[in-house]
């Protein structure tokens, strides 16, 4: 700046004073707030969009989502640079997709907590795009179609559950790239195959359970975390690892709804 100003002549002094003025003006105040408000802005614009394409009674339920401001939403919760971190809408009563919610407007996306709705369709594949996504409970809804293969992209993820879905398909091997996946939760739908070799990969799963499903094949030993199995349908509880920090896997055999 120094030597910008040695070099300046009297002629273009005035320019750089309304310049400065400008520059000065646009980072102290207007720049960082146009930064917040953008932001702001398209996590609104993506979750009105979202709320336009549920059911008129939904849309009636999300009255307060109006404007631009999402924080004070019900259900939407910020950090302290006003990006959203949080959507909590349980027990809603919500009837609608996932197909309009477009998550790559939430780079910074902790919490998805859209349990016990009547959310139906399937689960995108752009769920991969909530790349700090912590926590993932779409349980109790009517979601169909297979898990995706992004999910696989969810790194951060440590709670995964979609218990009590209509979700059909096998389990992606994807699933095994969640290295910080704690707990696992697929029970009570129509999942079908054999638990895939990569899941042996889940060092920091320590509950799972995918009973009430289709699922088949022979005890995956090569999860070797795990002990206190509850199955019997197979006999292999003698060749669980007692050393591990798994604390249950939940009958992952065939388990049809009978003494239920
Ligand atoms: C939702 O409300 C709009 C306007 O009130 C109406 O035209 C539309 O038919 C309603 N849709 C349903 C599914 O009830
Ligand atoms: C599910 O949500 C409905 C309201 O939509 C509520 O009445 C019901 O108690 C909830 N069920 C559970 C198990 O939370
Ligand atoms: C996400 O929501 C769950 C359930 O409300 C809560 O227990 C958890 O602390 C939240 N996690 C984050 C990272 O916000
Ligand atoms: C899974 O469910 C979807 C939607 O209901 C259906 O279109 C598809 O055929 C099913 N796939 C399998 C393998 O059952
Ligand atoms: C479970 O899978 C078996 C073998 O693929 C199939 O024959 C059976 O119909 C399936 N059952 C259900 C309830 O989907
Ligand atoms: C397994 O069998 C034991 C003894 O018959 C029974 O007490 C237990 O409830 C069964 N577990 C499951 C998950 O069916
Ligand atoms: C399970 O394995 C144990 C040890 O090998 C054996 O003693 C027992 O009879 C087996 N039970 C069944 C139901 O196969
Ligand atoms: C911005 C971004 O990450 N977009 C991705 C969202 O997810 C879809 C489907 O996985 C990708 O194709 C996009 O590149």
């Amino acid at each position: 700046m120094a030597l910008l100003k040695k070099h300046l002549s009297y002629l273009l002094w005035p320019l750089f004073i309304i310049i400065s003025i400008f520059t000065i003006t646009f980072s102290t105040t207007a720049a960082p707030h146009a930064t917040n408000t953008e932001k702001g802005t398209a996590e609104a614009a993506a979750l009105l969009t979202w709320k336009a394409s549920l059911s008129n009674h939904s849309q009636s339920l999300l009255s307060s989502w109006i404007g631009s401001s999402p924080c004070s939403w019900i259900g939407i919760a910020c950090d302290a640079s006003q990006s959203v971190i949080s959507i909590y809408l349980r027990s809603l009563g919500l009837v609608g997709t996932l197909d309009k919610l477009k998550f790559s407007s939430f780079p910074g996306l902790l919490n998805l907590t859209l349990h016990n709705n009547s959310l139906f369709g399937s689960i995108p594949s752009h769920i991969g795009n909530l790349s700090q996504l912590t926590y993932l409970d779409l349980s109790d809804n009517h979601l169909s179609g297979a898990i995706p293969s992004t999910i696989g992209q969810l790194k951060c993820l440590k709670w995964f559950s979609i218990f009590k879905n209509e979700i059909n398909g096998t389990i992606p091997p994807e699933l095994g790239r969640l290295s910080n996946l704690q707990r696992l939760f697929l029970y009570g739908n129509n999942i079908m195959g054999s638990i895939p070799r990569e899941m042996g990969a889940l060092t920091s799963l320590l509950e799972l359970d995918i009973s009430w499903n289709n699922i088949t094949g022979p005890i995956p030993t090569f999860i070797g975390n795990y002990r206190d199995l509850d199955d019997n349908s197979t006999n292999s509880s003698s060749k669980l690892s007692s050393h591990s920090a798994l604390k249950s896997i939940i009958t992952w055999a065939y388990s049809e709804p009978t003494a239920a």
